[in-house]
């Protein structure tokens, strides 16, 4: 490795391991925006329009800080639905997303540097003060290790950062003597036990009162965690380490890192989701850029950038180069497996990808940037906000949206990179959307069904950490800021740490790890760093060129699969069958599966069971594409029960003060008019009397022409909306009775007849649960009148408001090509594996057919729910595939040349070892179809 390599591309070559710190200035340099060469391409923005958008983002920062501020500090977070704090233990359990609170004022700390980038110095004062005062780090809660790290130690060094800042420039912070420093040094002591493992790797949660592992901590028996967990700290571990001279932080940041650097799979260079903390084996095996593993990559190249160790770029560069070489498929970034990295382990992307795109800036590798980031905006553009999941062909996967930020954050450095003022214009489009669809009278709420447009009573402090600081400097000049922010470096969580750390306090003992790196080619290493100076002056039009070819990516998107099939019919040859299009009664598609080793076993009670033997396939060909088949069919059938567990519609409060901005996630009826195919209902609401809307209503004049509001249980659905209907409601909302239910944490269900004919009910029927139920009862105690809207999806609030009569809009199934719709009646039955050497689906029926649980969300003993299954009978190739397609294939006709070794789709590859491997497919296939992200 070169002495003097240096950031070659930056203009003068760079000595390395001389001075760090100009490494580090020189790669924030390279970030310096080329806006004075832009000649043509999208409009370019006015200084007047930029300032007003600014403005506008300051705006709406006040309106989250504010309501935050006045009506949940010091909770962790706002409630914006309830407008009121979120603490934990007092709110129902939502999973692991809770193990981010504290007790600590989360927001307040996360929110502290994006004062200062936002302008509002007065305030971050007044902030810093209240942390002082009021933040206990002490309290006896389990929290997140990483969530703890990147919000909190890294709200408080952010803090610290700008506060010195500040107090040097001599106006604001005079009283400042590193108070905020002091409590990142106790909070970095208190997340150290974490460290006591064998490893090397943090446990991934902590007692802040108790550490780990005693009784009274109730945690430290967890043996696993994700790689960004434990890849994700070096950041503010060092900046802990060289603000304050106690080294132990950067050690033990460092520890864990090498140590998976080490377990990296060797020959794929790629790392799995999640690993054993005390074996180092990786439990998950799956390998992306989002969920998981994001910010690991991320922290690799950072820590060179801040603390100038070759170290770090050499490994961030052969896993970057594993990345570009499997997950990337431009525009896509699709998880594989660590073992196998031709073979996808999923069809959809997450929504933390999307700061991948920022990442490859820094990197400068510009040209995929450009490319997945405008696939992004166009899944944008069709839902408003990124999914936090979506297939390859663009369909919703996961429909919440938490307000992520990453997406914002990318638009930010392609800004940087480009000087396109296209960029502009998309995080424009960001504002209006956070302004139309998430804004409400107590904050920003995030949505629980990108579809529906319906809200969750959540708004996540990096939001605010994050989100604002993004927006507002993507439109903000060099003098609209009171300091220079290329002086910093941005952590995960956008807190700021100065470059200057890089030649502070550098006595930290580091593993010599160059003997491994000698035996590696040293043009493996990309020594270049992205300086736009230098790469766009001659050609403006860079980015728009890039971007061209992918404006209809997304809309005119087939479905992934039919790239082999386009294959075979170009070659000629019979393409394989889709698990799409299989049909258990075609004798045609019998013969295949017969030919790919896959037996079809027809149940009693009507089900088929699917059984691959690939020891029975006619060729090893056929036996991949039988094993393919069976993969196709397990993603099905999950993407299925997904589609049909849930779909949900939505109530909108539209009266008085809410004009629309509330949205609840309701459930449907399976009788009574369909919403997604009727005009919505619009009416004021009434309770019923009885409450429960059993028996003939007591207060028909109440309810008459209006929405009824009734409660759940003692008798069936369909009786309560007959009962209602025939006192004149026009529509109903059944509340359920179960006090603290939410759609939060429960899952939302059908309200299924009553097993006679329900063609008689002809009014619209939604369910809430109590938490969303009651927001309609405390907004009827407060405004008396109050009006709202039953839809399949939020209308637009500005335009629709005051008109009754808007046609309803079509839901995203509606919008669904005619190979996306389910239709047709088989069921299918995946076993159990039956021996190492068949392959089967190995789900149970009841993990099809989601059960009637025993939990708060479940039905009464009196009501039915349900959740029928369907098989789409047929798809239909429409022979209309875009670029995108060709595009793919020629990109795995490359990585497929290029990799001779590699297992899926090569002819060489003995089955056993394919067979041998198909195992742990499944597992995992199962454990991601699990996970939440
Ligand atoms: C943030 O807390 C951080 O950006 C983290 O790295 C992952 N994503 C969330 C926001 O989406």
């Amino acid at each position: 490795m070169s002495e003097t390599g240096g950031c070659r591309g930056c203009g003068s070559p760079v000595p390395q391991r001389t001075s760090w710190s100009l490494v580090a200035a020189t790669t924030a340099l390279c970030l310096v925006s080329a806006t004075s060469v832009w000649t043509a391409g999208a409009e370019p923005m006015s200084r007047e329009e930029k300032q007003k958008l600014g403005n506008q983002v300051l705006e709406m920062f006040d309106h989250a800080y504010g309501n935050y501020m006045e009506h949940a500090y010091p909770a962790d977070e706002l409630m914006p639905l309830t407008c009121r704090g979120r603490v934990r233990g007092q709110e129902p359990s939502r999973g692991d997303v809770d193990d981010a609170l504290g007790k600590f004022s989360l927001t307040l700390i996360d929110s502290l540097d994006t004062l200062v980038v936002l302008n509002k110095t007065k305030e971050f004062e007044d902030a810093v003060r209240k942390v002082l005062r009021d933040v206990n780090l002490d309290n006896d809660v389990v929290v997140s290790v990483f969530e703890t790290n990147i919000r909190v130690l890294g709200g408080l060094l952010g803090g610290h950062s700008l506060a010195i800042m500040l107090k040097e420039k001599g106006e604001y912070m005079q009283w400042y003597n590193d108070e905020l420093l002091q409590m990142a040094k106790q909070l970095g002591y208190k997340l150290l036990p974490a460290f006591n493992t064998t490893s090397g790797l943090p446990y991934p949660r902590i007692n802040l009162k108790f550490g780990i592992r005693k009784p009274e901590a109730r945690t430290g028996t967890e043996t696993d965690t994700c790689t960004a967990c434990a890849g994700t700290l070096i950041l503010e571990f060092a900046a802990l380490s060289r603000f304050t001279g106690a080294t132990i932080f950067e050690e033990y940041a460092r520890k864990a890192l090498d140590f998976l650097w080490e377990k990296r799979q060797r020959s794929s260079n790629l790392v799995g989701v999640t690993i054993n903390i005390h074996t180092g084996d990786w439990v998950r095996k799956d390998s992306g850029v989002g969920a998981g593993i994001d910010s690991y990559y991320e922290y690799l190249l950072k820590a060179y950038v801040l603390l100038g160790d070759d170290s770090f770029l050499e490994r961030f560069n052969t896993h970057y180069d594993a990345i570009m070489r499997y997950i990337s498929q431009p525009p896509l970034l699709l998880d594989v497996h660590i073992h196998k990295p031709m073979l996808n382990a999923r069809t959809w992307m997450d929504a933390l990808l999307a700061f991948f795109p920022g990442l490859q800036v820094l990197k400068g590798d510009i040209r995929p940037a450009i490319e997945t980031h405008e696939m992004l905006y166009q899944v944008i553009k069709k839902h408003n906000f990124l999914p936090e999941a979506f297939t390859t062909d663009f369909r919703v996967h996961w429909a919440q949206h938490p307000l992520r930020p990453e997406f914002a954050e990318s638009t930010y450095f392609l800004y940087k990179a480009t000087g396109d003022p296209y960029y502009l214009e998309v995080g424009k489009t960001l504002i209006e959307n956070l302004n139309k669809y998430a804004r409400v009278p107590c904050g920003f709420a995030a949505m629980k069904d990108v579809r529906t447009g319906s809200h969750e009573d959540r708004m996540d402090s990096f939001f605010l950490a994050e989100m604002f600081k993004y927006l507002y400097l993507l439109f903000a000049d060099k003098e609209d800021i009171i300091f220079d922010i290329e002086d910093y470096i941005f952590t995960t969580e956008a807190h700021l740490l100065p470059l200057w750390l890089s030649t502070t306090n550098q006595n930290i003992s580091k593993k010599n790890t160059t003997s491994e790196y000698t035996e590696l080619d040293d043009s493996n290493f990309d020594w270049t760093c992205p300086n736009t100076q230098i790469l766009f002056p001659n050609d403006p039009l860079y980015a728009q060129s890039i971007r061209e070819p992918l404006k209809n990516v997304v809309d005119k998107s087939c479905p992934r699969g039919l790239i082999r099939v386009e294959e075979s019919f170009r070659s000629g040859a019979k393409p394989p069958l889709r698990a799409r299009d299989f049909m258990a009664t075609n004798p045609e598609h019998l013969e295949i599966l017969k030919k790919m080793g896959v037996s079809l076993i027809h149940l009693k009670d009507g089900r088929v069971q699917l059984v691959q033997h690939a020891i029975q396939a006619a060729s090893s060909i056929d036996a991949e594409d039988g094993l393919r088949f069976m993969q196709e069919m397990i993603e099905l059938s999950s993407q299925q029960q997904k589609e049909q567990q849930l779909p949900p519609r939505a109530v909108q409060i539209v009266s008085h003060p809410f004009f629309g901005r509330v949205v609840l996630t309701a459930g449907p009826a399976q009788f009574g008019p369909d919403l997604s195919k009727h005009k919505e209902t619009r009416g004021f609401v009434a309770s019923s009397q009885p409450y429960n809307g059993c028996s003939e209503l007591t207060n028909p004049e109440a309810v008459v022409g209006k929405i009824a509001l009734i409660q759940r249980g003692q008798c069936m659905f369909a009786e309560k909306a007959r009962n209602i209907q025939n006192a004149g409601a026009i529509g109903g909302i059944v509340i359920d009775d179960n006090e603290g239910s939410s759609s939060d944490t429960a899952p939302l269900f059908q309200m299924a007849g009553d097993g006679k004919e329900t063609d008689d009910i002809k009014i619209p029927m939604l369910f809430l649960f109590s938490k969303e139920g009651s927001i309609i009862l405390d907004a009827i105690r407060e405004y008396e009148e109050v009006e709202v809207l039953l839809s399949d999806k939020a209308k637009d609030r500005d335009s629709e408001m005051e008109n009754e009569d808007q046609p309803s809009s079509e839901s995203d199934s509606q919008n669904q090509s005619p190979e996306q719709m389910t239709s047709g009646s088989h069921e299918v039955d995946l076993v159990d594996q039956e021996s190492s050497e068949e392959s089967s689906l190995n789900s149970h029926p009841e993990s099809l057919f989601p059960a009637d649980t025993d939990n708060a969300a479940s039905p009464s003993p009196s009501e039915q729910t349900s959740n029928p299954t369907e098989y789409p009978e047929t798809t239909s190739l429409d022979g209309e595939c875009t670029d995108l397609d060709n595009q793919l294939q020629e990109q795995s006709d490359t990585e497929e040349d290029s990799n001779p070794n590699v297992s899926w789709g090569k002819k060489g590859q003995p089955i056993d070892s394919i067979l041998a491997d198909w195992n742990e497919d499944i597992e995992a296939f199962e454990m991601m179809e699990k996970d939440e992200l």
